[in-house]
């Protein structure tokens, strides 16, 4: 039996292939109530190490996974399990008979001319199909490579997926996937900024993974507990997270999100610290270090050190992924994750007079009037709606309010 059947719970030929995502829509929050979600974006409610590690019917599967060894080196030296490298159930339901001698490999990096993935035998570069490009696929996606040639043959569903429209971008590009905790990373500087850091919010929480902000530079900030308590007010049950990413003691503080099968992506500007991040948690057994650069001190911006996107290993188990750095993030398509983001605007719209109240100038809007009486911040208002309005604008296809689309036209094509 190959190490994939065994993290499936029936036979692959008797399994409907979207099994995993209506046990996902079933498992939504009660409050607040998401619509329905295209396969990819299942998100949360599907969990893989969670389940697999809570499953009575797949004893034993972690088992297998070396946690005192640092991954890095587990990948090159000896076999990682599929578990380990962020395999789940998930996954295994959408093998079909055919795949049998396929091998399931994690993307690792992907530069403009090739890519390059990571499986139970180690790090190979992959081979396209002559029409595939390699901006089809992100890094942490899973796809199914043939054993000789290392073709990529099928890339399988995502449970989470982060893209980004860039200003001046032409189409959304695909930053990560697969992702389980998005760590948004600022300085305790002029980098800090409520309306950026909104805009990450929503773009994780729409994306389907968990985010965390993390404050760095909090040595060089007078006063450093300020920025902390802003982050927090961001939104509900936020973690925010001070730490120095240098000082080794970063991962520890980071270690709930970052176990055996995890998966963390790192974004934010240039310059906070994302790729000193990344060294730290992949220790000394990292082969290859991220460059990192210094900041200009009077803007606090940074140079774009970072290129490729890549996978490292966490040496206390669980992968991280550095994105490049960006200061300028275009919503769209992203009107789920704002009505998490702005939870306390979402929960007084169904008390207003009209279904269709946009909260401007209509007579008896429980928006207007809670910000009136005080117990809604107008400026927090203004920003919800300057976001809505820029989400509803750039998201093409719209069947209801503010760019909120019926569940049944949701759905984007993976
Ligand atoms: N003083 C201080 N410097 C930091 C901290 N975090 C990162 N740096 C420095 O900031 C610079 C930019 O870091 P880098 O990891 O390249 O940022 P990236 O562009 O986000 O990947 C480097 O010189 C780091 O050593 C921190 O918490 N305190
Ligand atoms: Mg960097
Ligand atoms: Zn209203």
């Amino acid at each position: 039996m190959q190490e994939w059947q065994k993290h499936s719970r029936r036979a692959p030929c008797f399994r409907p292939r979207h099994k995993s995502i209506f046990i996902g829509l079933l498992r939504q929050p009660a409050t607040l109530a998401k619509p329905r979600r295209a396969a990819h974006t299942a998100g949360r409610a599907d969990r893989p190490s969670r389940e697999v590690r809570a499953s009575p019917i797949l004893p034993g599967i972690l088992s297998d996974v070396s946690y005192a060894v640092p991954l890095v080196e587990a990948v090159t030296a000896s076999s990682p399990s599929l578990a380990g490298l962020g395999w789940s159930e998930f996954f295994g339901d959408q093998l079909e008979p055919g795949d049998a001698d396929l091998i399931p490999t994690r993307i690792a990096m992907v530069h403009r001319d090739r890519l390059s993935g990571l499986s139970q035998t180690g790090q190979t570069d992959l081979s396209l199909a002559p029409q595939a490009t390699t901006g089809d696929y992100a890094v942490g996606d899973w796809v199914l490579v043939e054993p000789h040639s290392h073709l990529l043959r099928r890339r399988l569903t995502r449970k989470t997926v982060l893209e980004r429209r860039v200003q001046g971008g032409r189409g959304p590009q695909l930053a990560a996937a697969n992702v389980d905790t998005l760590f948004i990373v600022t300085s305790c500087n002029a980098d800090f900024n409520i309306a950026r850091l909104e805009r990450y919010l929503a773009l994780a929480n729409e994306a389907g993974t968990t985010p965390v902000i993390l404050l760095t530079k909090a040595d060089t900030a007078e006063d450093a507990e300020a920025y902390q308590s802003q982050a927090a007010a961001l939104q509900r049950g936020l973690a925010v997270v001070t730490l120095n990413p240098r000082i080794a003691d970063a991962a520890g503080a980071l270690a709930a999100w970052c176990g055996a099968g995890q998966t963390v992506a790192l974004i934010g500007s240039s310059g906070v610290g994302k790729s000193t991040l990344v060294n730290t948690l992949a220790g000394s057994a990292q082969q290859s270090p991220q460059q990192t650069g210094a900041i200009r001190e009077h803007d606090a911006k940074g140079r774009h050190t970072t290129t490729a996107r890549s996978l490292h290993a966490i040496a206390g188990g669980g992968w991280v992924i550095d994105t490049p750095g960006m200061r300028t993030l275009q919503v769209s398509d992203v009107a789920y994750g704002i009505d998490t983001l702005f939870a306390e605007i979402t929960e007084l719209a169904p008390l207003c007079k009209f279904r269709d109240c946009t909260h401007m100038h209509e007579p008896g809007c429980a928006v207007q009037a809670a910000s009136k009486a005080g117990t809604l911040d107008p400026e927090r208002l203004a920003r919800w709606r300057k976001l809505s309005d820029e989400n509803q604008n750039n998201t093409p296809v719209q069947t209801g309010p503010r760019g909120a689309k019926s569940p049944a036209g949701r759905g984007k094509r993976r």
